[in-house]
């Protein structure tokens, strides 16, 4: 029936169809965990199945009437597997962090949930992880806007911005004119600003879109990438780059969003709150923007159509800040506080209430170990592990972390620096999961209800 509508309403291509039909498999639980790039996914994914895998021995998830079992079950047929196995060697013995990934991948597992009251029963059901580019779920936003309005918001994003490039590109734009047109001018403004949107990124901005621009993925060298935001300066380009970007929104917003988001029940918001402190007040606020974008999707005061008719299905969002182990454990209150900052103004700013929402702060991989030390007459706490910078070993004072973002004025961009760290190298024994910091509180609020 659901089918039928969908097609009906939103002429889809038939095959997109069918598998929003599969999502409409209600004895399987979906699960998003979506974050901007390095945020963390790939690690804490691999850390969430290690931790469901091996509960019984390192994670201290004691629901109030009931144990576990989790096995891994092979992938669906038709998609892209996350490739725990893979993932986990490099944690665990070869001490190194996994590559980038730049695809969205699933994980399936299989839970029997036992109670310790035999009139309660058992149960069994199945979560499917994927790992989400966030990058991707920026293009939300395109479903609300024509070309003309995506150019005039991100010229005026770039506007403010003031980087180099950014003006740059603003300055060829405001040089053309009727007399600019024909593919020359198409490439090369679609290569600007895509080298531009990838530069930004790495800078650290987030607000990005088209995604596919910075991690095309499959879509390398798709003619239908080429445009770029212009003025109304040539009527000719804005018809070639309007049918090519109305294309994008068709085939690939709407269509990554009917085959995965339809259907998603809960999601993990991936927040690095670490690089927000960092990347000072500009790459903050953008990435405080840019997380109201990919949220935009719950937005009750939000009435586009489809937007709205996208979100039903999502019950639980559980924002999680990863890296808590960069700094001491003395300071992971403030860094507590931080997110909640974060999370506050989103709940503030979007009528997302209908939506059970959480906050955690967690080490997906615990790299190295807080330990007390005088240093001039003073008591501080130092971290131990091994530097990425040098792969040794050495104890390091990381500063203090603020209870709350400073005020612009007072927000130097080079005050907060964190070290990078190596996973640690130590033997895991058979079946012991890794270490990390607070993953068991995460199964809790993620997985709690369910077990
Ligand atoms: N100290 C520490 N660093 C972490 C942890 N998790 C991730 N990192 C760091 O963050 C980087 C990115 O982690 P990934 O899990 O690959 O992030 P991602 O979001 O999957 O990144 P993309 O695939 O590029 O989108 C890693 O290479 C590590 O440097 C953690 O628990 N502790
Ligand atoms: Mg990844």
């Amino acid at each position: 029936m659901a089918k039928d509508i969908l097609d009906t309403i939103l002429d889809l291509p038939g095959e997109i169809v069918d598998q929003v039909g599969t999502l409409f498999d209600s004895s399987t639980i979906k699960i998003a965990i979506t974050g901007l790039s390095r945020s963390g996914k790939t690690v804490f994914i691999s850390s969430l199945i290690d931790q469901l895998l091996y509960q019984n021995r390192l994670v201290s998830v004691t629901t109030a009437h009931s144990t576990f079992k989790a096995t891994l079950k092979p992938p669906l047929h038709n998609v892209r597997r996350f490739d725990y196995y893979t993932f986990i060697d490099k944690l665990k013995n070869e001490q190194v962090w996994p590559d980038g990934t730049n695809a969205i991948s699933h994980t399936l597992l299989e839970f029997e949930s036992k109670s310790y009251f035999s009139f309660m029963g058992n149960s069994t059901f199945t979560i499917e992880l994927i790992d989400y580019p966030g990058e991707w779920l920026l293009d939300l936003t395109l479903l609300e806007l024509s070309y003309e309005e995506w150019s005039v918001k991100t010229l005026a994003w770039l506007r403010e911005l003031s980087e180099p490039e950014a003006d740059d590109y603003l300055k060829v734009v405001d040089s053309l004119s009727s007399a600019s047109q024909g593919s020359e001018y198409e490439v090369a403004l679609h290569k600007q600003y895509a080298e531009l949107v990838t530069k930004l990124k790495v800078r650290h901005y987030s607000q990005i879109t088209p995604g596919r621009f910075v991690m095309p993925s499959d879509l390398a060298n798709d003619p239908m990438l080429v445009f770029a935001p212009v003025n109304g300066a040539s009527v000719k380009l804005v018809s070639v780059f309007k049918k090519r970007y109305e294309k994008y929104v068709d085939e690939v917003v709407k269509g990554i969003h009917l085959e995965h988001f339809r259907g998603f029940e809960r999601q993990v918001v991936l927040i690095d709150v670490i690089e927000s402190l960092e990347n000072g007040y500009k790459c903050h606020k953008d990435m405080r923007q840019g997380l109201k974008s990919m949220l935009s999707l719950y937005d009750h005061d939000n009435k586009n159509f489809l937007l709205q008719w996208f979100s039903p299905s999502i019950k639980k969002v559980l924002f999680v800040a990863t890296k808590a182990d960069q700094v001491a454990a003395s300071q992971h209150a403030n860094f507590s506080a931080l997110l909640e900052e974060m999370v506050g103004e989103l709940r503030r700013e979007l009528d997302i209430s209908h939506i059970e929402t959480d906050t955690q702060v967690v080490s997906s991989l615990k790299s190295t170990t807080t330990i007390e030390k005088k240093y001039d007459g003073k008591q501080l706490s130092f971290v131990r592990g091994v530097l990425e910078e040098d792969g040794q070993l050495h104890d390091l004072y990381p500063g203090e972390m603020p209870s709350r973002f400073p005020d612009k004025a007072l927000w130097q961009s080079d005050h907060y620096a964190f070290k990078r760290f190596l996973p640690p190298k130590r033997s895991y024994a058979e079946g012991e999961a890794l270490e990390h910091i607070n993953m068991d509180k995460v199964v809790e609020k993620l997985l709690g209800d369910l077990l």
